[in-house]
């Protein structure tokens, strides 16, 4: 499982070597394994169009090996669909809001935007926002958004899809804005909405990226950086900023009960965490629901 890659191209390879899920050719050699991207693969990093380019192809190969590799929708995938749709009304007043500006500010490359071919777009566009992986609610963003977009995970998903659909730029500016929001679960009812995010879409605990790991605990930013597991250890932050410093980059492999998390570090040095803090188990209580989806 991977948190924002942000066009970090070469870490990224390096990861998936050293997780012994690509080859030195980055072909995949997962077999059946699962690969999780949590979204935001392109901009501010060099090669935003490279990262996409690889998971699609790991994607295929991963299929034909009965392993498979799910890649969710971030909000940086959102921006660059919102800039292809509206650069071209700039000059005639078509992006009222600034869309294409928007990206560009935020890390946008266009080298990237201009080698994107029409089958990009569809694969773009049919990214899920959200995803049920065993007991792990996989999310990109420590925001509200979902919560406020519908009451289960496939409305949510039928729900993001529509609006990266919309031809009216306000809804975008809306999605974009409630998708850009972050450290829900840091907050002070952070347990609360973690367990309410639970309740509402399944999974025991939850997984994002979007904001990394030392904003998250305020540790220093550094290539020792490891995930960082809060709000009553329901949440797990998984964006290791691996495009804004050299080596800082990890993945972690997680079982599949949701009980325990191995971590592997950039630095190759593999590491088993156990999740036991106390009181999770009052906490996983209060998300258990009843009606989990997919069960
Ligand atoms: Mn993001």
């Amino acid at each position: 499982m991977v948190g924002d890659v942000h066009g970090a191209l070469g870490s990224l390879r390096t990861l998936l070597q050293r997780a012994r899920l690509t080859d030195f050719e980055d072909n995949w050699l997962g077999d059946g394994s699962v690969l999780v991207l949590l979204g935001d693969l392109m901009d501010r990093g060099p090669d935003g169009l490279g990262v996409l380019r690889l998971v699609q192809r790991l994607e295929a190969q991963a299929q034909q090996a009965g392993g498979q590799v799910i890649s969710l929708l971030g909000n940086h995938e959102v921006m660059m669909l919102a800039a292809l749709r509206f650069r071209g009304g700039r000059r005639v007043g078509g992006d009222p809001y600034g869309l294409y500006t928007y990206w560009k500010e935020n890390g946008g490359h266009l080298r990237d935007l201009s080698q994107l071919e029409p089958a990009d777009l569809e694969w773009l566009e049919a990214r899920p926002a959200m995803h049920l992986h065993s007991d792990w609610l996989l999310l990109h963003a420590d925001s509200g958004l979902y919560l406020r977009l519908g009451e289960s995970l496939s409305r949510v998903n039928e729900l993001a899809a529509a609006m990266l659909r919309a031809r009216t730029p306000e809804t975008w500016v809306d999605f974009l804005n409630a998708f850009a929001e972050r450290e829900l679960y840091s907050a002070e009812d952070g347990q609360e909405q973690a367990a309410g995010t639970l309740r509402a879409f399944g999974g025991r605990r939850l997984v994002h990226g979007h904001t990394p790991v030392f904003v998250l605990s305020g540790a220093p930013a550094g290539p020792l950086m490891s995930p960082h597991r809060y709000a009553g250890g329901l949440v797990l932050g998984l964006d290791s900023a691996m495009a804004y410093q050299q080596g800082a980059g990890f993945m972690v492999r997680l079982d599949d009960d949701a009980g325990r998390l191995d971590s592997v570090e950039y630095s190759g040095v593999l590491e088993t965490i156990y999740l036991t803090e106390p009181g999770l188990d009052v906490a996983l209580a209060a998300a258990a629901p009843a009606d989990r989806p997919g069960r």
